[in-house]
């Protein structure tokens, strides 16, 4: 296979030269994980490439407006696959995540290439390009897309748009670039329907993720003289309101968005007897949450990471919250 740092041009060379391509991207996929998959394939497939598509956890409903969404498989649905293929694991950071069925599925693939945008990313492929200055993992594909000049189809248009709409906060972090909007402006020009796609985006939640957010509300916890702002929920509330886990993406946002937070936290209670933590934050150089969350088993961006720990709500929000604090102390500033 290729160098360890192929480029793009090298990329593209290998996807074409595989004879059959299995895409996947990491479990409770986001707008950035299926965008890119959705994306790639399309692109591959437009280009007369077999590919298949899987997500361990399918498509949720929130994205089932996505253009091609069905085209997604869970690993149970794909009944076989031909020969031994090329296997792309596309924003994923860690083997883990990217869930056991899918790893069974392409066990006897050819070589794994690894496409991402994860600063924690293990590197656990045969061949990575793995750029963590880009906001999303869908940007990349785009410059795969024109850097060997393949043809943009309306599916990866759109579900480029999303991938970068979605892992850029609807372009407000910091890791949005001139290029982000330059990219952004080419997908427009080539006919995304904006107010459209905002609609489905972002305005057409379901009712009981306003439930969730009036019952988070109740449990918001604010440390370190202000500087953490946090919230949990427990089972028995998701359990209660029937939530899915795709239903409080980007609430974790509000609490960012209080003046003087620098570290956001939200704790979920899970099934298994695990929490899982999300944290944000504002200021990388304050803390950098995707070091914090290393700590607890888990990973991510600077400003974006979770984990996913052992123990009870209470005791491993304490835990997590302790060591963010430790880290804001460290900096000196009160
Ligand atoms: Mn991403």
């Amino acid at each position: 296979m290729a160098a360890p740092h192929p480029s793009l041009q090298e990329i593209g060379r290998i996807l074409l030269d595989a004879p059959s391509i299995v895409i996947a991207s990491h479990t409770r996929p986001d707008g950035d994980a299926l965008g890119s998959t959705i994306a790639l394939a399309d692109t591959l497939r437009e280009l007369g490439k077999t590919v298949v598509a899987v997500n361990q956890d399918g498509v949720p409903q929130r994205y089932a407006f996505l253009p091609c969404a069905s085209s997604v498989r869970k690993p149970g649905a794909v009944k076989e696959l031909a020969g031994a293929p090329l296997f792309v694991a596309l924003d994923t950071s860690s083997p883990e995540r990217l869930g056991d069925e899918v790893w069974k599925l392409v066990a006897n693939r050819s070589a794994t290439l690894v496409i991402d945008h994860h600063a924690s990313n293990q590197k656990f492929g045969d061949v990575h390009h793995v750029n963590q200055e880009s906001p999303a993992t869908g940007q990349l594909i785009y410059e795969l897309i024109e850097t060997m000049d393949w043809p943009l189809t309306p599916t990866a248009r759109d579900n480029l748009w999303v991938a970068m709409a979605t892992d850029t906060g609807s372009f407000q972090y910091p890791a949005t670039t001139p290029r982000t909007f330059a990219i952004a402006s080419r997908l427009l020009e080539a006919g995304v329907d904006l107010s459209w796609m905002s609609v489905a985006l972002f305005q057409n939640y379901p009712f009981r993720r306003l439930e969730l957010l009036r019952e988070l509300l109740g449990t918001i916890r604010r440390s370190a003289g202000g500087q953490i702002a946090s919230w949990s929920m427990s089972r028995e509330l998701i359990k209660r309101l029937g939530i899915q886990p795709d239903d409080h993406d980007g609430l974790i946002d509000m609490l960012r968005s209080i003046a003087g937070v620098v570290v956001a936290a939200s704790f979920e209670e899970e099934a298994d007897g695990t929490v899982r933590i999300s944290a944000r934050s504002t200021d990388a150089s304050r803390a950098n949450v995707a070091q914090i969350c290393q700590a607890f088993g888990g990973g991510g961006h600077r400003l974006a990471a979770g984990a996913k720990v052992q123990g009870t709500l209470e005791s491993v929000s304490e835990r997590f919250l302790a060591a963010v604090t430790q880290e804001l102390d460290h900096d000196g500033t009160p």
